[in-house]
């Protein structure tokens, strides 16, 4: 059955961390398709509740505040309110923006915790878990990063790896490292509950893999095909930390519940504040019911690091309490770049709301527009100051705004602002309305896959369609002979506009409400949309106003200067080098035979991102590697470049290819990486020590 097709609708978007502000990413990952969506069901009527909040537990908010020396409770309530002002002037509808801090958050999230407890879902266990010595503390998620046994990623953290995603427990790190002293921690004793996953593997491919095939976007479907593959373990609900939701339990004390329990439970909280605030049933929203039709469809909007959290955990969560709804889908979508690189809030890679929002304080809707149109829906897409500038003068303003900038200002300049049939339709105006009555359901369809970007696009073909009328009929020629011929282009004209007015509504709120303004309409439902009598003959319209501005030159420099700038400023910043590894015996060094080489040839290997195969000559012989490096070299800029090449590491076969050593690379705190060469070119062969 259609989505759109649903009686009662419960959508989220990811809750924030309120440790820190938000950045186009957020925008683009899991609010801007949320809202659409959102306000797309409002327009048809439907009964949806739309909520979000701060997520104001975990290490994320704990680290920050020790970072800033500050408390938790200052860190969460500076960003939580900065976080709700960017939301409300870009326009995100949220029914609520809650907070995890609430009691009454806290009560639900105990609720369910005893719930679960007193079913006997929980296993309960004594393990031994990180310890930081120095700072007297036990070190879950955030507290502990290490290498990455998936992806080799040196920065993952102990409940997750960010760049592959892979959800992970703090053992699981190689070369495990105390975020807090740097110190490798030592292992302690304690006592956890554990939701068993594994217990659930069976019921979650059923409902999963078998019963969302046809609906998860593919490259959700594909992150959870690889986890059910590799095999769910039990996961730990509690933590030993200091800020959070308390575990109800009196052997607990001291505990609190695992982020990733209470953060989703918000969705939930938030509804019920909501409910109460509203004279709404909460339960409506979330609770099962005898008569399948009566339920609420639930749609989370994430970002693609949640997806496990969203499609698994949760879930599993929600199955074993067994009062719930399951999400209905769950549109992740992929990560934004920026200017060629990820955006990066520690190396100040981004564009800020709130600084944007300073920056150009009228053109919320026009970074609506450009995120729309390049949201990464199937893959990461990138976003470009001088790719922004584009799209608002060459779309926004030279299309859109022109349009109905002409029909209102030829409308008063002719008739005063009174829209007229004058005589009557001729066959290409009939043609105009036709192809016009498409759109809505042009529109409709791509929403209802969650192709937003299509949609976007849809509603700028329909402005095409009316701009292109108007320089057919050229009225402002027109008008010297046959006024009233100019009567009826200006009828027909105005009712695009009404048209695109109804149909700018889920996309660009501000500039819809200025459309009906100048229309002297009220805001229509979409089933209105498509019609070609939105006005009546005789109507008046009003004073035109300004829809788009330009982006200029200058806007754009000082943008990617700011850009520039944080580079430099991050280069003068000092990171803490790694901790020193134990020490070896010389012995043991010189078995390793380092040599100068020299790349001959380079190609990526096919189907990886990361992987170039290279041909080295290394002295002795000419051999093949497979070296990680594809994200920052291109194979023809690296052909001839010398390298560090340790030659007598055990041969091993990467993607099918026998690699034959290993190219020597610095990386940074950061992951990137750089060769280390010689500072003239050398003899390929000689030997480093
Ligand atoms: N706060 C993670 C994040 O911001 C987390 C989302 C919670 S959604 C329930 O990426
Ligand atoms: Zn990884």
């Amino acid at each position: 059955m259609d989505i759109l097709s649903k009686k009662r609708y419960t959508i989220t978007s990811a809750l924030p961390y309120a440790n820190g502000p938000l950045h186009i990413g957020h925008l683009a990952g899991a609010y801007i398709p949320a809202d659409i969506f959102v306000r797309f069901l409002r327009l048809q009527g439907k009964d949806v509740v739309y909520v979000c909040g701060s997520d104001e537990h975990g290490a994320a908010i704990t680290i920050k505040a020790k970072k800033e020396g500050v408390t938790p409770k200052e860190i969460i309530d500076q960003y939580n309110k900065q976080i709700k002002d960017s939301f409300e002037e870009f326009g995100i509808s949220f029914d609520i923006y809650h907070r995890t801090s609430e009691k009454i958050h806290h009560e639900l999230s105990q609720d369910f915790f005893l719930n679960l407890y007193n079913k006997g879902e929980f296993i309960e266990r004594f393990s031994a878990q990180y310890f930081d010595e120095e700072f007297q503390q036990f070190l879950a998620d955030r507290y502990i990063t290490g290498t990455c046994p998936h992806c080799q990623n040196e920065g993952a953290y102990g409940d997750q790896c960010e760049k592959c995603g892979t959800s992970l427990s703090p053992t699981d790190l190689i070369n495990p490292k105390s975020t807090l002293s740097g110190k490798t921690p030592i292992l302690k004793e304690t006592k956890h509950w554990y939701l068993p996953l594994d217990k659930y593997q069976a019921w979650l491919e059923q409902w999963l893999i078998e019963g969302k095939k046809d609906v998860l976007k593919s490259n959700v479907f594909g992150q959870c095909q690889s986890w059910l593959k590799s095999g769910l373990q039990p996961r730990s609900m509690t933590r030993d930390l200091d800020w959070g939701v308390d575990v109800p339990l009196k052997e607990a004390e001291g505990k609190k519940l695992y982020v990733w329990l209470d953060a989703p439970i918000g969705y939930i909280s938030a509804t019920k504040q909501w409910a109460l605030d509203h004279g709404k049933n909460w339960e409506d929203y979330w609770k099962t019911k005898e008569n399948k039709e009566e339920e609420s469809t639930l749609i989370h909007f994430i970002g693609k690091d949640n997806i496990v959290f969203h499609c698994i955990i949760f879930p599993a969560i929600l199955h074993a309490h067994g009062d719930y709804i399951l999400p209905e889908n769950v549109p992740a979508n992929e990560f934004l770049n920026l200017e060629g690189e990820k955006l990066s809030t520690s190396r100040n890679h981004a564009v800020w709301l709130h600084e944007y929002l300073q920056e150009f304080p009228d053109k919320q809707d026009e970074l609506r527009y450009v995120l729309t149109s390049i949201l990464p829906e199937t893959s990461d897409s990138e976003f470009t100051w001088k790719d922004f500038q584009a799209r608002v003068n060459n779309e926004l303003v030279a299309i859109l705004g022109n349009f109905v900038n002409r029909v209102m200002v030829l409308s008063h300049k002719y008739f005063d602002g009174e829209v007229s049939l004058g005589t009557k339709l001729t066959p290409e105006d009939n043609a105009v309305f036709e192809e016009l009555a498409k759109y809505p359901a042009l529109i409709q369809q791509s929403i209802a896959q969650y192709r937003f970007r299509e949609a976007m696009t849809h509603f700028m073909n329909a402005a095409r369609l009316g701009n292109k009328y108007l320089a057919d009929e050229e009225p402002w020629k027109v008008v010297k002979t046959d006024e009233e011929r100019v009567k009826t282009v200006l009828f027909v004209a105005s009712q695009i506009v009404a048209n695109l007015a109804i149909m700018a509504q889920p996309f660009l709120p501000k500039t819809a409400d200025k459309l009906f303004d100048m229309l002297n309409l009220t805001p229509q439902p979409w089933e209105h949309a498509g019609q070609a009598s939105l006005l009546s003959s005789g109507h008046r319209l009003n004073e035109a106003a300004l829809l788009f501005e330009k982006v200029t030159d200058e806007q754009v420099e000082l943008q990617l200067q700011k850009l520039v700038e944080a580079k430099a400023n991050n280069a003068k910043k000092v990171v803490p080098a790694a901790p020193a590894k134990a020490n070896i015996s010389f012995d043991d060094f010189v078995k390793l035979d380092v040599r100068v080489g020299t790349i001959l040839e380079a190609e990526k290997v096919a189907k990886t991102k990361k992987l170039l195969k290279l041909k080295i000559d290394t002295g002795i012989d000419q051999r093949t590697v497979v070296s990680g490096i594809a994200e920052f070299f291109k194979p023809e800029d690296i052909v001839g470049k010398q390298v560090s090449i340790l030659v007598n590491l055990e041969p091993r076969e990467i993607k099918g290819i026998m690699s034959q050593g290993m190219i020597l690379m610095a990386e940074d705190a950061d992951g990137r990486l750089d060769f280390v060469q010689p500072r003239t070119t050398i003899q390929a062969g000689s030997t480093i020590r």
